[in-house]
């Protein structure tokens, strides 16, 4: 008695305030989480403090306060309420990305089409966010000094997707403080689509007043195109960004502070992967740029003398080469080391020649790995060579024939068909290369890209990794495991074939928990990211169908997320499956047996309804 009577004390002295104190604290962390979401950061701040700035020169321009002016100011206020900056989380972005009905359903379809990225979720985000601060934890102790620079950021499109654009442009203005940001420079490559260029010429003159907003008499291919930009810079640095790009905090500080101290070094920020299908913001790896003899830009892992540096994240990083859209350098520099080859045509191949350039002809190249710009990764170029024909192989080719001496020879036989190419005239860029005095190809190998691998070579640097492709593609984590149960018919989601066949439609199927077989070929495992494997063999996955129905299939698990990733979304008391890459979610053709699974808009009907178990 006197033992339970202490232990009910015990309870009730001890219990209770632990009780309390554990929800209280689980409430205020709750608290400390949304209050951080929503805390006016940086962004905010910056975007009151130009809103300030530009009443203010309003006023001026108006001689005082006048009726004109309080209307004017209105609408400004209203641009900026509007783009209150928000930062969005994955699930957030998720649900932006649900087609609601049929005019969703287009906007997004032609967003494909014609940008070959998701529109739809653009436009929802709008012109202005606060993307994820994916800095190394180090980068964000450093205090920066003044910097005795400006910087023009140069940015060309041609039928550009306009949030995407604009929310390049705002994110510059927002992310960048004001003294060094000398202007932008938007490039328009006489872009064909609809009312695209005049949408953007008239949104920037009405409401950007530090960018410049010009075009080219005709379309000029990015390369000609940047450097029309150039000449209509006047900042002492000119920035070159693609016209889908994100910047993060404190990019541009690192950037100009090392090339103050180095004239002739060529920065690149860490590049962070936009996703073209939710528009996820996502860290990459430290990696530098190579190249192969096809003459095709590639990702290579560090060597390994990097990786061990105890300052690895902060210290720049010299790279053979550059992806080519995002870098930064003097304008007076650009121009004495010849711009870019004008001879070259629409896409690809200048980023190796002016790698190559800098370097041979006595400057540097290097990554700076606390500066981060997000780029949105697609996996087609959405336009074409209004001439056709390949122009990455024939720039290539000049490249090759300027720059490459006697290794020229290694493209040739890698790209047979580029010998009889005519690559034009290139006796400007050679006589260009003589008045630089650069030195070999021979040299820059030796002494930039050791690690690369020459044919018939074996090269006695340390042990060279190729950057895997499947280093990004993670093993898959199960989280967890089961059946996949249609709710309303109890019926079970297998597949057609056998589960290792794949392209293999799936089908609904009595479940089956007797036998092994019946185990095996109705087992789906989900994993950490998102993946629903089948018998741990296949992945659930969607055909791209533009028309018709989009069929659940099997295909062999890529990792990337797009029509394999498979998020629960809970709608009333029903637990759909939500494909974020398409906005919408899995459903069965009918509730039988032989039944068949698609993609449809998410009504969370009953059709809809699945469970793990
Ligand atoms: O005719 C054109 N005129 C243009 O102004 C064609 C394109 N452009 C613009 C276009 O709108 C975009 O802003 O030029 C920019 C680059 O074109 P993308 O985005 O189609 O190119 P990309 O991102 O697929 O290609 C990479 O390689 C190119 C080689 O010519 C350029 O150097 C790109 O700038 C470059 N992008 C990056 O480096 C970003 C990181 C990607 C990686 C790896
Ligand atoms: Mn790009």
């Amino acid at each position: 008695m006197r033992k339970r009577l202490s232990l009910k004390c015990c309870l009730i002295w001890f219990g209770i305030p632990l009780t309390v104190w554990l929800t209280f604290n689980l409430f205020s962390w709750h608290l400390k989480l949304t209050a951080d979401w929503n805390q006016p950061n940086r962004l905010k701040l910056r975007a009151k403090k130009t809103l300030l700035v530009r009443k203010d020169s309003l006023k001026k321009e108006n001689g005082g306060e006048s009726p004109k002016f309080e209307q004017q100011c209105e609408a400004l206020s209203e641009v900026f309420n509007k783009a209150l900056v928000k930062r969005y989380n994955v699930t957030v972005l998720h649900s932006l990305g649900v087609v609601l009905s049929p005019e969703d359903q287009k906007l997004r379809d032609e967003g494909y089409q014609k940008f070959a990225f998701n529109a739809l979720i653009s436009d929802k985000i709008g012109f202005h966010r606060a993307v994820p601060d994916t800095r190394f934890p180090k980068c964000r102790d450093v205090k920066f000094p003044s910097i005795d620079l400006d910087a023009s950021i140069v940015i060309c499109f041609f039928n550009e997707q306009p949030s995407a654009l604009l929310r390049t442009v705002h994110s510059v203005i927002d992310q960048t403080p004001p003294e060094l940001l000398k202007e932008i420079i938007l490039v328009d490559d006489s872009s064909t689509l609809d009312d695209i260029s005049c949408q953007i010429e008239t949104y920037v003159n009405q409401h950007l007043k530090n960018v410049k907003f010009v075009r080219t008499p005709e379309r000029q291919g990015l390369i000609r195109a940047r450097v029309f930009g150039a000449n209509h810079a006047s900042g002492k640095v000119l920035v070159f960004l693609d016209s889908h790009c994100e910047v993060n905090t404190d990019w541009l500080e690192p950037l100009l502070l090392r090339i103050s101290h180095d004239p002739s070094t060529v920065v690149v920020p860490v590049i962070d992967m936009i996703n073209h299908d939710t528009m996820e913001y996502q860290s990459s790896p430290l990696v530098r740029g190579g190249f192969n003899w096809g003459l095709h830009f590639r990702w290579d892992q560090l060597p390994a003398s990097m990786q061990s540096d105890p300052e690895l994240g902060l210290k720049p990083i010299p790279s053979p080469t550059m992806a080519g859209g995002l870098f930064a350098m003097r304008k007076d520099y650009f121009h004495h080391l010849g711009e870019y080859d004008l001879g070259m045509d629409i896409w690809g191949g200048e980023n190796l020649e002016i790698s190559f350039r800098i370097w041979m002809c006595g400057g540097r190249l290097e990554i700076i790995p606390c500066s981060r710009v997000g780029h949105i990764f697609r996996k087609r170029r959405p336009y074409g060579n209004p001439a056709g024909g390949d122009t990455l192989i024939r720039n290539s080719l000049r490249v090759a024939h300027v720059w490459m001496d006697e290794y020229k020879e290694y493209f040739l036989k890698q790209r047979p068909q580029a010998g009889h190419l005519d690559y034009g005239d290139i006796s400007d860029r050679v006589s260009l290369r003589k008045h630089l005095s650069c030195k070999s190809f021979q040299w820059y190998l030796k002494n930039i890209y050791p690690e690369q691998v020459v044919p018939g070579q074996t090269n006695n640097v340390e042990i060279y990794h190729h950057f895997p492709r499947n280093q990004l593609r993670k093993e898959p984590v199960i989280i967890r495991h089961g059946q996949l149960t249609h709710v309303d018919s109890s019926l079970c989601v297998q597949s057609e074939k056998k589960p290792y066949t794949k392209k293999a439609l799936l089908t609904l199927a009595a479940c089956d928990t007797k036998t092994l077989d019946g185990q095996k070929s109705q087992m789906w495992y989900e994993t950490v990211d998102s993946q629903l494997l089948l018998a741990q063999l296949l992945c659930l996955d969607v055909e791209s169908g533009m028309v018709g129905k989009s069929y659940a299939r099997l295909m062999k698990c890529h990792g990337n997320g797009g029509s394999q990733a498979w998020t629960w979304t809970d709608k009333g008391e029903t637990s759909l499956l939500y494909n974020p890459a398409s906005g919408k979610c899995l459903t069965v053709t009918a509730a039988t047996e032989g039944g068949n699974l698609f993609l449809d808009l998410c009504t969370g009907t009953k059709e809809q309804a699945f469970r793990l178990s």
